[in-house]
């Protein structure tokens, strides 16, 4: 068993507000790959400036179209893990816990976490990049698009525009209304858990600095050193799928 630090667990038992921020770490014990890990990270095989920015779906729209694809068919594939089914769990303890995740799946939903803010978007809702209209993705699975196939996007049905994934890229400012809410919730809380992330990536990496500056305590949970560390009340090193399952029991 996991043995945290007595003010730790004394912190996630009186908190009132929590707010857990989530990132690629979380989803990937569920064989989603993350960003920036060497090796099994998507950007090891794939240039991020070449393919997350909207220049590059300008450029080349079947490429950008094909990754997200076989992304997007890969996420279909993945099921919950232990973090996100604790994640769930939380809920039941705690008198409010505001779920905000950089990730552009839909696990935590799958695990059972009905209310999640999406700061960077889906994989699972396209739109229209002239018209902005939602695109309905046909019901069957995706064709096995290997990593880097090209795909045409398909077509808008109300203005022939390309439909582009319903993601945050670089350079593109996130959802107006989540990015608020997930402000106010760090604002407000007296507790934030960062999991998974690097922290590199603002604005999202500044909810913890936003809510410690309101008096709110930080945990970080990673196996990896990140640039939070320094700034977190306590470093809990070690893998989503095993520690909050720990810090949940
Ligand atoms: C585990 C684990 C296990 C592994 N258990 N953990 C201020 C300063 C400098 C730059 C900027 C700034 N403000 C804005 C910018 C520019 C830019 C930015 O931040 N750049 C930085 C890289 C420097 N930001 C933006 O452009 C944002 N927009 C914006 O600011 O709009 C205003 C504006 C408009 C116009 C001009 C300028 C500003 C938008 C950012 C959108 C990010 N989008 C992406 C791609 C989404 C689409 C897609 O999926 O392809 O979102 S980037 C990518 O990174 C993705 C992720 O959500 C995001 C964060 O990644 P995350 O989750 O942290 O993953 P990794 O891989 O980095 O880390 C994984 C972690 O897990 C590691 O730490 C592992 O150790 C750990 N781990 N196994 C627990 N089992
Ligand atoms: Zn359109």
């Amino acid at each position: 068993a996991h043995a945290f630090p007595a003010a730790l667990v004394a912190a996630l038992r009186e908190a009132r507000h929590v707010v857990l921020l989530s990132g690629a770490g979380v989803s990937a014990e569920s064989g989603v790959p993350t960003f920036r890990d060497a090796m099994t990270g998507l950007w090891s095989r794939f240039d991020p400036a070449e393919l997350a920015t909207p220049e590059a779906f300008e450029r080349d729209p079947e490429l950008v179209w094909g990754w997200y694809e076989w992304r997007r068919m890969r996420a279909l594939q993945a099921q919950p893990n232990p973090a996100h089914l604790a994640i769930a769990g939380m809920s039941d303890h705690l008198p409010q816990l505001t779920l905000v995740t950089q990730n552009v799946d839909d696990l935590h939903e799958r695990a059972g976490s009905d209310t999640v803010i999406h700061l960077h978007g889906s994989l699972h809702q396209p739109r229209c990049a002239t018209c902005g209209r939602s695109h309905a993705f046909p019901d069957e699975m995706p064709n096995e698009p290997e990593g880097g196939r090209r795909l045409p996007p398909p077509r808008c049905t109300r203005c022939r525009g390309l439909i582009r994934p319903g993601v945050v890229w670089f350079g593109e400012s996130l959802p107006e209304g989540a990015f608020y809410q997930a402000q106010e919730a760090a604002e407000n809380c007296d507790l934030l858990i960062s999991v998974g992330t690097s922290s590199l990536v603002y604005p999202a990496a500044g909810l913890p600095h936003l809510a410690k500056a309101h008096g709110s305590q930080l945990i970080q949970i990673n196996p990896q050193p990140t640039n939070l560390d320094g700034h977190a009340t306590w470093n809990v090193v070690g893998a989503a799928g095993q520690i909050l399952p720990a810090l949940v029991a």
